[in-house]
């Protein structure tokens, strides 16, 4: 039994308003050939397939071309379930229908955890889908006494362990955050203050554990229990993570054989730093400037319309951050003197960009009389 487990895919997100869907198509397209590639038997997308409750029509059909290739050309099982992003019943119109072809999808949870076998080309697997769901609801359709998202997952667990799965493996899908693992700007969180963490030990018993929320890949407590994470790049603090897809092989009586299939975006999303000048030099000769790109400039001057500048040779500049102006203006103090100095000098800065030389000893006295009586009338 062969997999490939990924989740987080946030279709229809915008990373400061630009929107990712040609990037999301492409990602779309190398997982396509990956599980062409490594012929596995079922795919595995564990919550937060869109980004939010109401997608965009052609998030849509993206989603509905890609899982028409997987499950009626490739002949491939798809398990899907609900995160706190997607809309859940929404995803899960006609399931019940489609599960006939192949694909299983469980959008909000049920009271029951309903088992999908698999038969694959070399063994079978029981895959149990667990969405993303709030102790409340848990506790309403179990009727019973659980409070935390702890209590909540053990009593849905306790399900999974007591279901006979004929001595097959049995590998648990949840959308959900353990205790421990290292988060990205990119993720919303569950609940404020902690209340959302669950041990990771909850899953050990289980053959394999498919988790998705986190969007960096990585385990907890066990090799087997696992973030695929996203697999592009939702925010800059994700810049140095390393993107990927999480390839699993089931053989009995053996420890899964886990592999990550990089996904390499044809855009990556990376921050850079530097004065203008160097930066847009540098830029003539970078091969990946189109990439998506947060700049940290660090010139101490006022620049005109930087962002103009940039995006001539940087067309996909999305943030600006004028690292070197806040620190010299943190060195200045927040004197009122030093603030009416530095914005004298700010000016001569625009002055000189504008005119392309600098102010006369009449103008700069001019300018002087001017933000000081703008001052004095910011104090009555
Ligand atoms: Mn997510």
């Amino acid at each position: 039994m062969r997999f490939i487990h990924t989740s987080d895919w946030h279709l229809g997100r915008t990373l400061y308003n630009q929107s990712l869907l040609d990037e999301q198509a492409g990602m779309l397209q190398s997982l396509l050939e990956l599980i062409r590639i490594h012929e596995v038997d079922a795919l595995l997308i564990v919550g937060d397939i869109f980004d939010r409750s109401v997608p965009p029509a052609a998030a849509v059909t993206l989603l509905d071309d890609f899982l028409d290739q997987v499950t009626t050309t490739l002949g491939v099982a798809v398990v899907a379930i609900g995160g706190n992003h997607d809309g859940q019943e929404r995803i899960a119109f006609g399931a019940r229908q489609m599960a006939g072809a192949g694909l299983y999808i469980q959008g909000p949870v049920s009271a029951e955890v309903k088992p999908v076998r698999i038969d694959g080309k070399d063994g079978s697997a029981f895959f149990y889908p667990i969405p993303y769901a709030e102790p409340a609801l848990v506790r309403h359709l179990l009727d019973e006494d659980v409070h935390t998202h702890e209590e909540a997952m053990a009593a849905l667990l306790g399900q999974v362990q007591a279901h006979d799965s004929q001595g097959l493996p049995k590998v648990v899908l949840s959308h959900c955050f353990l205790d421990g693992g290292s988060e990205s700007d990119s993720e919303r969180p569950l609940s404020i203050g902690g209340a959302d963490r669950i041990s990771p030990s909850l899953f050990a018993p289980f053959d394999y554990v498919a988790l998705g929320h986190l969007h960096g890949p990585q385990y907890k407590g066990a090799e087997h229990v696992r973030y695929s994470g996203s697999p592009l790049k939702y925010s800059f603090s994700e810049q140095h993570q390393k993107k990927s897809v999480t390839l699993v092989e089931l053989k009995p009586n053996q420890p899964p054989v886990i592999e990550l299939l990089p996904i390499t975006p044809k855009r990556d999303v990376r921050v850079i730093e530097g004065l203008l000048a160097e930066l847009l030099e540098r830029g003539k000769t970078d091969a990946a400037r189109e990439d998506y790109l947060m700049v940290r400039l660090l010139d101490t001057q006022a620049i005109l319309e930087p962002m103009a500048k940039l995006r001539a040779v940087y067309p996909n500049v999305l943030h600006l951050e004028r690292t070197g102006l806040m620190q010299a203006r943190q060195v200045d103090g927040p004197g009122r003197e030093r603030i009416q100095k530095s914005e004298l000098a700010m000016f001569e800065d625009f002055f000189s960009q504008v005119q392309g030389e600098q102010m006369t000893e009449p103008q700069r006295q001019l300018m002087t009389e001017l933000i000081s009586s703008l001052h004095k009338g910011d104090a009555q």
